[in-house]
């Protein structure tokens, strides 16, 4: 247990109807009865009760409610006070000041997630997704991070270290006694067998980032085309609003222009790019290098022609530099020739959506297509749900190493010493993950991203 009793805002700041003050450590109960009237000398826990706070010059600052929960029932794991007051700055400011003379200290960032993880009330993946879910921009964000929290991650990655403990303790029996039967006959197939199990269940965690990164930052999508096709102009009619220069001239769009919106539970962040084409200018040459770069990183691009072109020659050439690439094809300006007429439509390499931006036609067929991209990412959970953290899957990654390191010795028939060696770092690299072994400075920079309050 802390020593220090800590106080924090967990609302927001700024004027809110209500703001929240948290106080927690063994001190709260006496700072407490010191600021607010009546404090009934036997508060039962988790009720809320009515009350008002006073100035140590005995003038009421406000009427407030709070709740007490004792240790070890709290968030925490230490005894906590909840103020509500009314949501004025001033308000909550002068309450922190009285808790402050009073004997508590202001909180650290995290420092309460902090508290309940050293207190053994939470794993570090649970303390972890408190961030996170506090920081979430979309539905999907949420679910994981709920998941998270709920602590299945964890509980996985504890099953899995405990899995190793017990092959461990099997070779180590092997090596302590050689000469009992149970022990010594350990047979390889099944050491083999059993660590690789484990290794496909971490192979299938570490194979979720991917998909966790992408609805963590969103998901990218880039319009990207030849100069003059209308790619702004879609990318205003996406955003309802003029987002992106349009104009007749030729490479008008020279920087990448950004936008977000959350399709499906997820964010997408969309660019727009500056058209390629061979040019003179320096600032336009600069934006078709942003463009190339923005592309060889988007998830999606959609490709945009103009319709009223002759020939699709030199977009067949850029198209076929990221044929790699997921592309949605769409033909512009559709209002000015009849699709039927256009003699290229076959080269494409996949049958195109015909839309005019001008006059917002066929866009709901682009959006649809979009959608359907977005989806994938949400009806593809495996039970194990995502590894969305990039410390997990530093730690996951690292433990797959080291198993295939010891599968190497066991295969090999060499040194039980050592296959022990590589099995310990595997387990610990995982027990990193929920913070069973975790040095000072990891749980320091996982905390200190936090907000105060939390
Ligand atoms: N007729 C027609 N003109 C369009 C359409 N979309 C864009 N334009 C025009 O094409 C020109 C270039 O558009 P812009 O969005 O700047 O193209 P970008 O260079 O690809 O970004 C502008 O004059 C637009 O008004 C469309 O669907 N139909
Ligand atoms: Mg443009």
């Amino acid at each position: 247990m802390y020593k220090d009793t800590i106080v924090a805002r967990t609302t927001a700041e700024g004027q809110g109807a209500v703001g929240m003050v948290r106080l927690s450590g063994d001190q709260c109960l006496r700072i407490i009865a010191k600021l607010i009237n009546p404090v009934k000398t036997e508060l039962v826990p988790r009720r809320l009760y009515l009350g008002k706070i006073y100035d140590l010059k005995n003038n009421v600052i406000d009427e407030i409610t709070y709740i007490f929960c004792q240790s070890p029932s709290s968030f925490t794991g230490e005894d906590t006070v909840e103020i509500f007051s009314h949501g004025s700055p001033v308000i909550i400011n002068m309450i922190i000041d009285l808790c402050l003379s009073l004997g508590a200290r202001m909180a650290l960032p995290g420092e309460f997630t902090k508290r309940a993880f050293m207190n053994g009330k939470i794993d570090l993946t649970q303390a972890e997704s408190v961030a996170e879910l506090v920081s979430a921009q979309a539905e999907e964000e949420v679910k994981i991070a709920a998941q998270m929290l709920g602590g299945s991650f964890g509980r996985k990655i504890k099953s899995i270290r405990e899995e190793l403990l017990l092959i461990i303790g099997w070779v180590e029996a092997s090596i302590d006694f050689p000469e009992e039967d149970d022990a010594t006959t350990f047979n390889r197939d099944n050491l083999l067998g059993r660590i690789k199990n484990i290794m496909d269940t971490i192979t299938l965690m570490i194979s979720s980032y991917t998909e966790g990164q992408r609805i963590r930052n969103g998901v990218h999508i880039t319009i990207a085309g030849l100069t003059n096709v209308g790619k702004s102009s879609l990318m205003n009619v996406l955003f309802d609003k003029e987002k992106s220069i349009v104009t007749p001239i030729h490479g008008t769009t020279r920087d990448v222009i950004e936008g977000t919106l959350t399709i499906s539970g997820i964010r997408v962040v969309f660019r727009d790019t500056a058209g390629i084409r061979k040019t003179d200018c320096a600032i336009e040459k600069e934006g078709i290098k942003r463009t190339k770069k923005v592309l060889s990183q988007t998830d999606l691009l959609i490709y945009l022609i103009d319709a009223e072109k002759k020939s699709v020659q030199e977009d067949l050439f850029f198209i076929n530099e990221f044929k790699d690439k997921k592309i949605i094809y769409a033909v512009n300006k559709i209002d000015c020739v009849n699709k039927e007429n256009i003699r290229w439509i076959n080269k494409i390499p996949q049958y195109p959506c015909f839309i005019s931006a001008l006059k917002h036609e066929g866009i709901k067929e682009i959006k649809i297509q979009v959608e359907n991209f977005i989806k994938k990412f949400t009806s593809q959970k495996s039970n194990l749900g995502y590894t969305v953290n990039q410390r997990h899957y530093n730690c996951l990654k690292d433990g797959l190493e080291f198993l295939r390191k010891a599968c190497a010795e066991i295969k090999q028939n060499v040194s039980e010493e050592l296959f022990l060696e590589y099995m310990y770092d595997a387990k610990n690299r995982l027990s990193e993950i929920i913070g069973e072994i975790s040095p000072e400075d990891i749980l320091n920079s996982i905390f200190s991203n936090f907000c105060i309050g939390k």
